[in-house]
């Protein structure tokens, strides 16, 4: 391309030569560093690394990370036992004040139950209305509330609880756990499949429990505590499946989030003996257990009947992990090089793996980092920087090492410096011709 652009400048004489030759390098220069923009990196290779976030703090068995999206530089920490913390996002903080402690409702006596997700109202910095998703015993239930503010920005009002839905739970384990509001402003609650091993009761395939699915209920309404949204996909079944599910064949869906770009729904599927899963739910679905483990046959354990499944995205085995936590597509600054890459990783080998997605299939994959954490939960602040919530009862937040630098800063200093550079040679050129 150069070798032609020069031959334009020694073919074509006068003033407008220099000024073509330099738009056709700028244009140039856009076309080839196209390649090395952020979401062109190959993800082998990435060298992020994970730090203490909080140093001065450290917490109890935490869940989840996240923010009010409220444009307050706070984030929120979800202790299991049923507290929340609220505290500055600033790695030099030394005190936390609690949010809500739920503590006298949350049933936590099995190691998957407890206060397990937080979401914060679209409308929060109007309506101060938070939505918990958490463990009850005496019947052993799965629980759904609203909150409201106190006049403390940084309490919840705890007598304001409103319950919006329980759902009865037969096993101590498998409760899901996660609970989002969608782009589309409903609300997505993750329910696992009641528990035990295998699926026992069926709940995997059977739409007429609200378990082993992802429900989508509307909250929004002033008269009611929720209502069906009318697309969901078992609206006016007459063999008493319930409206309340978006998708269903899920086995223990701990954690999912919506990628802000793209809308796009994750979801990290916990598997049974041998495959950990993950899952795009695009809208209406039956995405497998029991029938499938992964994109294995399960029950039966071969031949088993694949018509109408959605498949995952992508799974391993049992030699890399054994339960995976969903996480979240990057959309932070910290890391350019990760940026539409989604990450998640593993509770019991503290693996870190990213993926890239075009909308149809995996185009690129990597095991990202090692670590010797208990991942519970991935977790995402205002600006979209990435957090982990792990088991030694610290959040540790994703930072680059030894990255290239920012690609658009790197063109726009080429391109700067070839302009000064043109400029210079045509005034030159001017004033060899007067002279
Ligand atoms: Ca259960
Ligand atoms: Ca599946």
């Amino acid at each position: 391309m150069l070798v032609f652009l020069s031959k334009i400048r020694t073919s074509v004489l006068g003033i407008t030569c220099p000024l073509l030759f330099g738009v056709a390098i700028t244009l140039g220069l856009l076309t080839f560093s196209a390649p090395i923009d952020a979401n062109f990196h190959p993800l082998d290779g990435i060298e992020a690394e994970i730090e203490v976030a909080f140093p001065s703090l450290t917490f109890t068995r935490p869940v989840l990370l996240t923010h009010a999206g409220d444009g307050s530089g706070r984030v929120f920490v979800v202790e299991q036992a049923g507290r929340i913390r609220v505290l500055d996002n600033d790695e030099g903080v030394t005190s936390f004040v609690t949010f809500l402690d739920i503590t006298s409702s949350v049933s936590d006596s099995g190691n998957e139950e407890g206060l397990l997700g937080l979401a914060f109202a679209p409308d929060y910095e109007t309506s101060g209305e938070v939505y918990v998703h958490y463990s009850v015993a005496n019947p052993r239930r799965s629980r759904i509330s609203r909150f409201g503010l106190s006049e403390d920005p940084d309490q919840a009002d705890e007598a304001s609880e409103e319950v919006v839905l329980e759902v009865p739970q037969p096993f101590a384990n498998h409760n899901g756990g996660a609970v989002e509001f969608g782009p589309d402003g409903y609300l997505y609650i993750a329910l696992g499949d009641g528990g035990s091993g295998g699926d026992p009761l069926g709940h995997g395939q059977d739409t007429t429990t609200l378990l082993g699915s992802i429900l989508r209920i509307d909250v929004n309404g002033t008269t009611h505590l929720y209502g069906i949204p009318p697309d969901n996909p078992l609206v006016g079944a007459t063999d008493g499946s319930r409206e309340e599910i978006w998708a269903y064949g899920l086995r223990n869906p701990w954690r999912m989030s919506f990628d802000p770009v793209t809308d796009r729904l994750w979801v990290g599927d916990v598997g049974q003996g041998e495959y950990e899963e993950i899952d795009l739910i695009e809208g209406v679905g039956n995405y497998g257990w029991n029938t499938m483990e992964g994109f294995h046959c399960f029950s039966p354990p071969t031949g088993c009947n694949q018509a109408g499944l959605t498949l995952p995205v992508a799974e391993y085995d049992h030699s890399e992990g054994c339960s995976v936590t969903g996480g979240h597509v990057y959309r932070g600054t910290r890391v350019p090089a990760l940026t539409g890459a989604y990450l998640y990783g593993d509770y019991c080998s503290g693996r870190i793996w990213a993926l890239r997605h075009d909308g149809n299939q995996v185009t690129d994959q990597a095991l990202l980092l090692d670590t010797s954490l208990q991942i519970a939960s991935f977790g995402v602040d205002g600006s979209g920087e990435l957090y982990i919530a792990a088991f030694d009862g610290n959040i540790y937040r994703f930072v680059a090492q030894g990255l290239p630098a920012v690609p658009a800063v790197t063109t726009v200093g080429i391109v700067a410096m070839l302009a000064i550079l043109l400029i210079g040679s045509w005034l030159r050129l001017s004033r060899a011709k007067r002279v």
